[in-house]
């Protein structure tokens, strides 16, 4: 029945064109999805009255991809949704993204998300929820989508909503739960045994120890700066490129906060201060990078988070004076400077959240002052930015980087898996896939814009939680080591310059403590940076969600991980190509159970099997 009446359709828009002289008609019916049959499997399902079907679908947490639906069209197309509260992004399986993002609307509204070409055909299409739902009213979410053709409607499309049965609207202005969402991504809990491939004649990428990186936010203060165990554990985790990073504590006054390097009486920096907690940290082996956060209290005098117009020479004034204090007068020769931190947070990301243009012209404006005034005291220097809290809305950024890349050495943002303590361990883990196709768009968009000169990529924080209210204890313990293991395999298989996780020493984050002891997570550090620096070769496991394994050769040596990210023991089974038969021994270095040990084992044990312990991390290197 509804085939004959869209014949019918054709038949008249046919008919109409070709009286009226126009080419003939090549366009298709719209096809039409309802969200909550092509949505993900950990979405949440709600049931509305005023949904098509009765029904819609939501994401649980923010950054979440909805729904996927398959592109058949052949030509031009136009794909819309059919939506409620929180915007929402679509882009290709590829991670382009499809126009803006479409703004928050209040009631169920179709709105036209961009136009995609022929070429876009046989790809997937993702739907892409920047922010979920906070606090009690949680009524936002996507009821249907659709792929049509130019000329289409609002009013056409919604004459394709189905009603919601009547008989199972038990409640009909409420939004009622029909599937929770965040179920276990990985619901086998057997153990299993994983045959790991790694192809030593296969090279894929150099991985470096600005990769295997950290955040100093324990370094602004002298005390901490200057602890021999402090130090030591610094020294153990061996990270290549240090981000002197305190968001907060940077701007404050240097007399009253341990962290502060403003002296608020001459409002500039103080330079005793400040020496006395770079001064200990020795630059053996590793670059620094000074995070300059935010503008100090006076020069946001209306207090909205974002620096007064009358103030943008001031700012680019202060941070210039930063740079000639650390790189001239006290001869520190940093590499590395970075403008801002998380001001997507008030430049784009509440104007997308709440609707209202977005201010990326305004953060590129201060970026590009303050750039120009540090690099005329210090040419030498790099500088960067914007930190961004959300790397994976590609569209800000691409604007961003467009407005700055003549002064943009690097490009700067951050990835935290979840804000729920209670989201299952297989979830947060699978977030580093996630993770990995973000650093790839973001390659991308930077070599399309600059083609000529390359532009870095920092993932300058990273951890499982973005908010230390939660109490999310798993970063401290063994969780943290295998989501650190997994992050860092996704760095050296997509070729990030610089990574930074958040960070080396606190209460919640910490891969030491404040008391300077090691937690699981500082040995992983280690041993990337001991054994996994050199030439990545291509790997595989027929169980990644179970074991995951990375591989480099190092010189003599031939290296590899096993990460084990089951909360049971699974069994490896591990087997080369690229290297002829033989017998030998291999180190290991364990990380389970919150202890690292070390011991060997034969090739010959390895090719039948070793056990890996819930939550581990296995390194293993060879002397070729
Ligand atoms: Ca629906
Ligand atoms: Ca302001």
């Amino acid at each position: 029945m509804a085939q004959r009446s869209t014949d019918w359709r054709f038949a008249l828009v046919f008919l109409l064109l070709g009286w009226a002289g126009a080419p003939p008609a090549t366009a298709d019916a719209p096809q039409v999805f309802e969200a909550e049959k092509c949505a993900a499997a950990d979405a949440v399902i709600r049931r509305d009255a005023g949904a098509s079907g009765g029904c819609y679908a939501a994401a649980p947490s923010d950054g979440f991809v909805l729904a996927e639906m398959p592109v058949m069209n052949k030509g031009t197309f136009q794909v819309w949704a059919r939506y409620r509260g929180s915007p929402i992004v679509l882009r290709t399986a590829d991670g382009k993204e499809i126009g803006p993002p479409g703004p928050p609307v209040s009631e169920w509204k179709w709105e036209c998300l961009g136009t995609l070409g022929a070429e876009e055909g046989g790809k997937r299409l993702e739907v892409f929820v920047p922010f979920a739902d906070k606090g009690e009213e949680k009524t936002s979410g996507v009821d249907m989508l659709a792929l049509a053709s130019s000329g289409e409607t609002a009013a056409q499309l919604d004459a394709l909503a189905k009603p919601a049965d009547a008989a199972e609207m038990t409640m009909p202005d409420a939004d009622v739960v029909l599937k929770e969402g965040a179920e276990p991504s990985e619901t086998e809990t057997k153990p299993v045994t994983a045959k790991i491939l790694i192809d030593w004649n296969h090279p894929t990428r150099a991985t470096s120890r600005r990769q295997f990186s950290l955040n100093i936010f324990g370094g602004y203060d002298p005390q901490t700066a200057s602890n021999p165990q402090y130090l030591k554990n610094l020294k153990y985790m061996d990270p290549g490129l240090l981000r002197y990073h305190s968001m907060t504590g940077m701007m404050s006054d240097s007399q009253t906060s341990p962290h502060g390097w403003i002296d608020y009486g001459t409002k500039t920096w103080d330079g005793a201060k400040i020496g006395a907690a770079l001064d200990p940290v020795p630059l053996r082996r590793a670059e620094r990078l000074v995070c300059i956060g935010r503008w100090p209290p006076w020069m946001d005098q209306d207090k909205d988070g974002m620096l007064d117009p009358d103030q943008y020479d001031a700012f680019a004034k202060l941070c210039a004076d930063l740079v000639r204090l650390l790189n001239v007068d006290q001869k520190r020769h940093i590499e590395y400077f970075e403008i801002t931190n998380e001001r997507d947070m008030t430049y784009w990301l509440r104007q997308m959240k709440n609707g209202g243009a977005t201010q990326v012209a305004a953060l590129a404006d201060i970026y590009n002052r303050c750039a120009a005034a540090m690099k005329a005291v210090d040419p030498s220097i790099k500088t960067g930015g914007p930190a961004a809290c959300r790397g994976d809305l590609l569209e800000p950024l691409k604007q961003f980087v467009i407005l700055t890349k003549q002064n943009l050495d690097f490009l700067s943002y951050h990835a935290y898996a979840s804000g729920n303590p209670s989201e299952p361990d297989a979830s947060i883990y699978n977030k580093t896939e996630t993770l990995g196709k973000t650093i790839i768009s973001l390659r991308g968009m930077l070599d399309a814009l600059s083609p000529g000169r390359h532009i870095e990529l920092h993932l300058n924080e990273f951890n499982i939680c973005y908010t230390h209210k939660a109490s999310d204890g798993r970063m401290v313990g063994n969780e943290g080591a295998v989501f650190d293991a997994l992050v860092f395999a996704q760095m050296g298989e997509n070729g990030l310059d610089v990574g930074n996780a958040w960070n080396e020493c606190d209460g919640t984050y910490g891969k030491m403590s404040r008391q300077y002891v090691l937690r699981p997570a500082a040995h992983v550090f280690h041993y990337f940076n001991e054994w996994l620096v050199g030439q990545a070769v291509a790997v595989s496991s027929d169980r990644k969600k179970k074991v995951v394994p990375f591989a480099v050769i190092q010189g003599k040596r031939r290296n590899w991980v096993l990460i084990n990210r089951s909360s049971h023991a699974n069994r490896a089974v591990v087997e080369f190509s690229g290297m002829p038969a033989r017998d030998g021994t291999a180190k290991v270095a364990q990380i389970a159970d919150g202890r690292v040990a070390e011991s060997t084992v034969s090739l010959a044990e390895l090719g039948t099997g070793v056990d890996l312990p819930p939550q581990s991390v296995t390194f293993y290197s060879l002397d070729w």
